[in-house]
């Protein structure tokens, strides 16, 4: 029996799968002050407070070829799921690690795939990756349905800040200019190539949880999963969920909370989801 392993960076948001192996590979984030590697010793409130009060320079880094190997552990057969390649080097750094994986150990295999999407988008494919690995699917059978899952998935966010995407230059600077105003909300999704696309500006958070909710009506959310991944605003999420739960009952909604990586991109407040769209 061939061992089998899902890996993702730690922008999907998750520790741990309850029914099969997994293992995160973690993003840094660095200040002049501090160091955060986003793995399961995070204390993410903290780092979420730490930026409240810093004024200074911070970027961030993905996780090198070793911290893939080091995620790939001893397994058979892994699938790696990565960020976008459209704002990181994660899906390269995990080529290069198939790479070594392969050559030094005959037999195994790797498949990486670049989701051209991060956070929640990452979670809805990992938990349908779980669900055809429980299910006792292979490796071969489950590496074609990948592409055409992830063409029926989308991500939309509501911003408050694209501070952090500036700062690190991956948002253009006419986008950079529209944020920071007080009280203005961005709703955007990930674009086709896997960038940062604003959609919507709008006027307080009520206004953006309505924007939000008809984008995801009006692009295919009717009955499949929504996950919504959240930096401290618990009840924005809740808020949505609860639009949810009464305009489109079949939809099965869950929430969680942002890891490191996300919560430093989508800043205090920031809301992102991954949504199904059947
Ligand atoms: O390699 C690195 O240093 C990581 C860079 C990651 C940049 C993007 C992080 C996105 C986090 C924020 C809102 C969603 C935007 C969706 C665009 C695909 C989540």
């Amino acid at each position: 029996m061939r061992t089998m392993k899902i890996v993702a960076d730690s922008s999907a948001n998750l520790l741990s799968l309850a029914k099969i192996p997994f293992a995160n590979a973690p993003l840094k984030i660095t200040t002049s002050e501090q160091e955060f590697t986003d793995d399961s010793n995070l204390d993410v409130d903290n780092m979420v407070s730490f930026f409240d009060t810093y004024k200074g320079k911070s970027k961030t880094s993905c996780p090198n070829s070793g911290d893939f190997l080091t995620a790939f552990g001893d397994a058979d057969d892994i699938i790696c799921i990565t960020i976008t390649s459209g704002l990181s080097g994660c899906y390269n750094a995990a080529c290069v690690a198939k790479q070594m994986y392969e050559t030094a150990n005959p037999g195994k295999r790797v498949c990486v795939i670049d989701t051209l999407s991060t956070g929640p988008e990452m979670q809805l494919l990992i938990e349908k990756l779980e669900e055809w690995v429980s299910d006792g699917l292979s490796y071969e059978e489950i590496l074609p349905r990948i592409e055409p899952y992830l063409k029926q998935t989308g991500l939309a966010f509501v911003l408050a800040s694209l501070k952090n995407f500036a700062a690190n230059g991956r948002v253009s600077p006419a986008i950079a200019k529209i944020t920071g105003l007080l009280g203005i909300r961005i709703v955007g999704k990930a674009s086709d190539k896997g960038t940062l696309e604003p959609l919507y500006k709008c006027r307080g958070e009520q206004k953006s949880l309505e924007t939000l909710f008809s984008y995801l009506k009006e692009n295919g959310l009717v009955r499949g999963k929504l996950r919504i991944a959240h930096c401290q605003n618990e009840p924005l999420a809740q808020a949505l969920k609860q639009h949810v739960n009464e305009q489109l009952p079949q939809v099965d909604v869950k929430i969680l909370k942002c890891r490191g990586l996300c919560s430093y991109y989508a800043e205090k407040g920031g809301l992102l989801v991954g949504f199904e769209k059947l």
